[in-house]
């Protein structure tokens, strides 16, 4: 792959770094005789070190220079914490990953929409059992228990992370989950009405207004979920729905009274993203397979889809307008459909809510520009970003600058009245982010490379560099996603770029047939970009990634205070404190208030029938952080990990006799094996 020289003016002394924030030598703490040249050059200085140590160990590994140099700034000793994180979807692992950077080290894995042990999700505890169980509508008795996470959307306050709660998708089952991010746990899963996949979103407005969430595959939506209808019907039947999730600004939980859903074509919805500064009140939503083709390849069918579904030279980039949106949807032009307020196509169309733009043929994604004046639209089989113009999209709509409407009466922006430039990059661009000052970085999936350029006049860019590619890096292999420092917010950071590969091959070992992801990070802090660093996922497939500066995480917890439902943040009224232990029937039903502190249940012993229901209410009474005490009961499938002052609940049919013997899963303490106690189950 041959890079193209570069032609940037840029440099990392020159790109503004926000004052408050510490550069990454001072972060790193180390070299402090300054960014070694090469690898005789990483022995200079540090006296404190062993000495002359450095060159012989990158000998010995075949370092070059710049190898040697990036696993030096990659690396961070113990209680020395990374500059920042990325928030990842797992795919279909269905849990977020957060991951720090520059160390690119596992920092936790959040489940949302998989059973997860360790956390005792979903394991008979009533976080993880509530919220998959209230996610899984219509099928509550039958939950779901696994979702293909995407698209991580962190909140926003003026178009920056506000370190509040992250959202994130699940592509398979047209849902959504939020995430507190004061205990990184989640809260809330959403069965998202009327539709059946999701693709576009999660993305948030930039005051964390609405998260939008639109469908993938359209679907036939009846009053009571799904319908099956012929295929033959789907232009007729089929429809697609543009979900604005209104967030309370107290809790980030779904407001559905304050939600609206904006009926769609059934062409295939994709990536979608916000409006932002210049323009801000507006979404945009690529599609492809604007043929509605439905597949089709034994003989005597129309065709494969992927051949049917590509046939058009242009599909559409969904324009909306979601504040004209939110006061169409306070009139009586809606209909209510399970329970959400729809905004139909007609009236989309004739209120002017929603305009088509022709984007070159089967686009992925769609990128708005920090400053919100550019929308960025990479066409998988078209070898450039197309640049739309906020401004010239607003001129069009105001004048009605159409040159015609699509099948369902959707008024056509004229392509060349909203194009600002179409910029060459490769072969299959994704999706693209930005650095400070008009950078821009593009994932070339086929070309397996990351390719970097410049917008325009409006994000700061000189007439002679604008929209020019400037350099192309390759990565090992085929990059989807990337992401840069904060870069889908009003103020990237650039620094680092993370390219989010799908195929790994040669870089790690085989470990049988299944090979992990492959994140490379990138620095983009020089005039050329250089890999720092590769870390293999052998976890799910992430697709989208966040990277957030660690400054705006300002309200994790350590320890709940005490007796803390994690549901509500509140005092649970299942709290117990030591010397208030007690067990209390009622019929079938027996009650017991627990406290767990090293190394001890209190109580440890229960007595208990066949055919009572057992309802656990276990209170970790600690206050000292990294004081979670896990509670298992073998043959029941319950495990729970309770952190300090935490309130569980578990409830437990019994329909087996036995002694179990309940234990702590976390090893706690010197003492940890003998926290232990007995269930007795006589029989009835
Ligand atoms: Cu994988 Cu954003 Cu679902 Cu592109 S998407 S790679
Ligand atoms: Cu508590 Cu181990």
């Amino acid at each position: 792959m041959a890079s193209t020289p570069s032609s940037s003016s840029s440099s990392g002394g020159a790109r503004k770094r926000r004052g408050h924030r510490v550069t990454r030598r001072a972060a790193l703490g180390m070299m402090a005789g300054g960014a070694a040249a090469g690898v005789v050059g990483a022995k200079v200085g540090l006296k404190s070190s062993s000495g002359g140590e450095l060159a012989a160990v990158a000998n010995t590994l075949g370092l070059n220079g710049p190898q040697a140099e990036a696993a030096l700034k990659t690396f961070l000793p113990g209680a020395k914490y990374d500059e920042y994180f990325m928030m990842s979807s797992g795919g279909h692992s269905g849990q977020v990953f957060v991951i720090g950077v520059p160390s690119m080290r596992l920092l936790k894995v959040i489940p949302v929409f998989t059973p997860e042990s360790w956390q005792g999700y979903g394991f008979g505890t009533d976080q993880g059992n509530v919220v998959l169980t209230e996610g899984s509508d219509p099928t509550k008795s039958n939950p779901l228990t696994w979702g293909d996470t995407h698209h991580p959307a962190l909140s926003e306050t003026a178009g920056d992370y506000d370190g509040r709660w992250l959202y994130i998708n699940d592509r398979a089952n047209g849902r959504i989950g939020m995430i507190d991010l004061r205990d990184f746990k989640t809260k809330q899963i959403l069965d998202v009405p009327n539709i059946q996949t999701s693709h576009g979103g999660c993305f948030i407005t930039p005051n964390s207004e609405y998260v939008h969430i639109s469908s993938m595959t359209p679907a036939v939506v009846a009053t009571k979920g799904y319908t099956y209808t012929p295929l033959s019907q789907y232009k007729d039947k089929f429809r697609g729905y543009s979900t604005w999730l209104s967030i309370d600004p107290k809790t980030g939980r779904f407001d559905m009274a304050k939600s609206f859903q904006i009926e769609l074509p059934p062409y295939t919805q994709d990536l979608a993203d916000a409006g932002k500064l210049t323009s801000f009140g507006l979404g945009f939503i690529n599609s492809y397979n604007t043929e509605m083709a439905t597949g089709g390849d034994m003989p005597g069918g129309p065709g494969p889809l992927e051949a049917t579904a590509t046939k058009n030279d242009y599909d559409f980039l969904h324009i909306i307008d979601w504040q004209k949106a939110e006061q169409v949807a306070k009139t009586g032009k809606t209909v209510t459909l399970n329970g959400m307020n729809v905004i139909p196509l007609d009236v989309a169309a004739s209120e002017g809510i929603l305009h088509f733009a022709p984007e070159p043929r089967n686009p992925h994604g769609v990128d708005v520009s920090p400053t919100g004046d550019y929308i960025c639209v990479a066409g998988k089989l078209d070898p450039n970003a197309t640049v739309f113009s906020t401004e010239k999209i607003k001129a069009a709509i105001a004048n009605q600058d159409y040159q015609g409407k699509d099948p369902f009466g959707v008024p056509i922006l004229t392509f060349d009245s909203v194009v600002e430039a179409q910029v060459e990059l490769g072969a299959g661009p994704l999706h693209t982010q930005f650095g400070p000052d008009g950078h821009a970085y593009t994932s070339l999936f086929v070309d397996s490379a990351v390719a970097h350029w410049r917008l325009g006049e409006k994000a700061g860019v000189p007439a002679d560099q604008a929209f020019k590619l400037v350099e192309k890096l390759p990565v090992q292999y085929n990059i989807g996603h990337l992401v840069t420092a904060e870069g889908d917010t009003v103020n990237p950071d650039g620094k680092y770029l993370v390219a989010l590969n799908k195929w790994s091959i040669d870089r790690f070992p085989p470990l049988g047939p299944l090979h992990p992801q492959n994140f490379q990070l990138v620095d983009i802090s020089g005039t050329k970009m250089q890999i720092m660093k590769d870390m293999p996922i052998g976890n799910g497939e992430p697709h989208y990634v966040q990277m957030v500066h660690r400054d705006k995480l300002k309200n994790v917890l350590s320890v709940y205070p005490p007796g803390t439902d994690p549901m509500t943040f509140k005092a649970s009224p299942f709290a117990t404190v030591a010397g208030k232990e007690r067990v209390e029937t009622s019929g079938r039903d027996v009650h017991v208030y627990m406290t767990a502190m090293r190394s001890h249940y209190t109580p440890d012993q229960i007595d208990v029938k066949v055919g009572d229901t057992l309802h656990l209410h276990i209170t970790n009474i600690e206050q000292t952080p990294d004081a979670t005490h896990g509670f298992a009961i073998p043959q029941y499938n319950i495990e729970a990990s309770i952190d300090p002052g935490e309130v569980v609940n578990i409830d437990l049919p019994l329909n087996r006799e036995g002694n179990f013997a309940m234990y702590c899963t976390e090893f706690c303490s010197a003492l940890h094996l003998e926290m232990q106690g007995w269930l007795n189950v006589s029989p009835n």
